[in-house]
């Protein structure tokens, strides 16, 4: 058996370089991110390696890679799924669901529903709308552009209005975007420039709050004091909003430096960016965070959908997320 790795910016490139190489009956043994080489890797860049194996005589210049995991190879499913980009641990997990009698000829329909069963407890899966919808999370992640587009679906999708508030009234700019939204999608819009104001507009409002904050530190003194009034409420539901392609580490400092805020919810934001986002699901699994909307693009509204188990599959096997309006 040849064994050989290959580094490429994609999935999509490091496949068909191993095509190429290895020729069509090439086996992918696994599939891992790994910081770039060069310049790409210092600016934070990560290249997928897949190793991939064929069955031939090792020739001189070839050697052998003696570290390449050859457990993998003994369940080609296994292999598919770490070619899909799915981690080992939920790739065996999907494997062991299956009966061996089917795995030979499991359509991708059947891993999806699978995969999507086991991932069915991080999909919130919640009916409505709490009386305030806090979304808090790093600096341009998402969160004005998810609140607009949740907003305008309440109003085009069921002709429900629901009130958008700007509790970062320290940045104008933020504020503004969050207004014009608002002013579009005719909902109203309120600014709330102290936590007293914040406080005020809380306590006042019948409906649906949709409340965005600065993407700023929460260790910042005007985001927590924002936090503070906010976890002293009743009936609220706070997202922590992150980028599909967060590493597992960055995931994990992320949820640590916004504990203060109690996230109760995770939104998954720029799935259409991401490689891959198995690194953050990882680190989502271990904590049990519930998932409430994955977004896969810029458009207002159409690029944001609850999340549903078959969603969160379909995220993780990278399938075109062209479905996702019919999911929502
Ligand atoms: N490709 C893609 N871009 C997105 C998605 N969601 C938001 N964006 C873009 O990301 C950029 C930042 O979005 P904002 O909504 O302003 O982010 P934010 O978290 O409110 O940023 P701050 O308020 O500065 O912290 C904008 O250009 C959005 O259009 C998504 O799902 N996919
Ligand atoms: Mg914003």
């Amino acid at each position: 058996m040849y064994l050989k790795r290959f580094c490429k910016p994609t999935v999509r490139e490091a496949l068909a370089a191993v095509k190429r190489e290895l020729g069509p009956e090439a086996l992918v043994l696994s599939t891992e991110l790994v910081a770039a080489g060069g310049w790409r890797g210092v600016v934070g860049a990560r290249d997928v390696q897949i190793t991939a194996a064929v069955d031939r005589e090792v020739s001189a210049a070839r050697p052998t890679l003696s570290s390449a995991r050859p457990a993998a190879a003994a369940d080609p499913l296994v292999a598919r799924l770490l070619a899909a980009g799915v981690d080992r641990m939920l790739a065996e997990a999907v494997v062991a669901a299956i009966p061996s009698g089917e795995r030979r000829s499991v359509s991708d329909r059947r891993l999806r529903d699978v995969l999507g069963a086991i991932l069915a407890g991080l999909a919130a899966e919640d009916d409505a709308f709490a009386r305030v919808e806090v979304f808090v999370g790093p600096p341009g992640v998402g969160k004005t552009t998810t609140i607009a587009k949740l907003a305008a679906r309440e109003r085009a999708g069921h002709g429900r209005t629901v009130g958008m508030v700007a509790a970062d009234g320290f940045r104008a700019g933020a504020v503004e975007q969050l207004r014009v939204y608002a002013t579009i999608i005719g909902a109203p819009f309120t600014v709330a420039r102290t936590p007293g104001d914040l406080d005020r507009v809380l306590a006042r409002g019948r409906r649906p709050m949709l409340v965005d904050t600065a993407g700023r530190s929460p260790d910042d003194r005007a985001v927590a004091d924002v936090l503070q009034v906010l976890g002293g409420r009743r009936g609220i539901r706070t997202h922590l909003v992150m980028a599909a392609d967060t590493s597992a580490a960055s995931a994990r400092r992320i949820l640590a430096a916004y504990d203060a805020a109690r996230p109760e919810r995770l939104v998954i934001t720029k799935v259409d960016e991401a490689d891959s986002v198995m690194p953050l699901l990882s680190v989502v699994r271990e904590r049990g965070l519930p998932i409430s909307f994955v977004t896969n693009g810029q458009r207002v509204p159409e690029d944001v959908a609850r999340a549903t188990p078959s969603l969160l599959a379909s995220a993780v096997l990278r399938e075109s997320s062209s479905s996702m309006e019919t999911l929502s």
